[in-house]
């Protein structure tokens, strides 16, 4: 195997946080093929020994895995207050400055010259990271997937100035730097320059500035690398012949809803905990093998709510049918159409 073709990947999170990180890459390790090396970059903040070797032990079982630890504290120490400043729209939990660390990507990743796929730790990896880290990019210094916003007045392109600008705001939990692109531009002290300019403004974190430093210099990736559970119950505000939804394609979220690459459980209700989310059981399967789920529940659940659970998985179920067979009505009539 070849370095040079070795999948760079980045993510972040403090001690409080490590076993939603372990998920995440449990779950990417799974899904890779394995024909390529994958370093897994893991920022990290107040961890102990014993965290640091229980992600190594993932990694290992993966003969083409390895992992290296990057303490971020002190690259982010110098703009702690700037950064607090930013993140109105935010719960700060003990990890929420943590996420900034992407932004120093280049600081914190000097050998990493190529691509680097960025992800939050509240995702699930569902298909082969490869296919993410070689997404063309048609020369953009990010691929990342638009976000759900409003279309109107109220977007957070308008709320942020940058309407004119931008084709879409997007979404920061799964990305793709080009890292030689990024350096280019001038990295995390352009972005830190940025940041300053725009501060009252700035109120989703590094999201935010993320969009502000790229300023439509974004490649748009296919929803299913980013993909938000909610909508398989979403699909029937939209229909499958228009050509945009929220600055998404409705054949595209289709397509994701029945082959995501990356569910990111975004919604206020997360897997880690008992809820109705249509996606929590793959999540729930994995805490059980990698030890985070030892009981037969998950916390908050019982066997009463388990069985209202079940209720709902046969209605999630029957949604993704039922996407499937509206996409392929769909696909029927688009090819009736080309051969006219
Ligand atoms: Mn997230």
């Amino acid at each position: 195997m070849d370095d040079r073709n070795q999948i760079e990947v980045l993510l972040g999170t403090d001690g409080r946080g490590m076993f939603m990180a372990h998920i995440t890459i449990a779950s990417l390790l799974n899904a890779a093929k394995g024909d390529r090396k994958i370093r897994i970059n893991l920022m990290i903040d107040g961890f102990d020994e014993a965290m640091k070797e229980a992600i190594r032990g993932e990694v290992a079982k993966h003969p083409f895995a390895s992992v290296r630890f990057i303490e971020v504290a002190e690259v982010l120490g110098p703009y702690i207050e700037t950064l607090k400043a930013c993140m109105g729209g935010c719960a700060i939990g003990s990890g929420a400055l943590m996420t900034w660390g992407r932004c120093f990507c280049d600081v914190l990743l000097p050998d990493v010259t190529g691509r680097l796929v960025y992800l939050d730790t509240d995702t699930y990896v569902a298909d082969d990271v490869a296919k993410l880290a070689d997404a063309e990019l048609d020369g953009k210094v990010f691929g990342a997937v638009p976000e759900s916003t409003p279309t109107s007045k109220e977007s957070w392109l308008h709320r942020l100035g940058l309407a004119d600008k931008c084709a879409f705001y997007f979404c920061a939990g799964v990305m793709v730097f080009d890292m030689a692109e990024y350096r280019r531009l001038g990295g995390s002290k352009k972005l830190m320059e940025v940041v300053e300019a725009n501060r009252d403004r700035i109120f989703l974190a590094d999201q935010d500035a993320l969009n502000y430093f790229a300023g439509g210099n974004v490649k748009s990736l296919h929803p299913r690398w980013n993909y938000n559970d909610g909508w398989v119950e979403k699909q029937f505000r939209f229909r499958l012949d228009e050509k945009d939804y929220r600055g998404r394609k409705p054949s595209e979220m289709m397509e994701a809803i029945f082959a995501p690459g990356v569910i990111h459980y975004q919604n206020k209700n997360k897997p880690w905990r008992f809820n109705h989310r249509p996606e929590g059981r793959r999540y729930e399967r994995l805490m059980r093998a990698t030890g985070y789920l030892k009981g037969r529940y998950l916390p908050g659940s019982g066997f009463g709510k388990e069985l209202v659970r079940s209720f709902f998985d046969a209605y999630h179920w029957v949604l993704v049918q039922v996407a499937k067979l509206r996409y392929a009505a769909w696909s029927r009539k688009a090819a009736k159409e080309t051969d006219k």
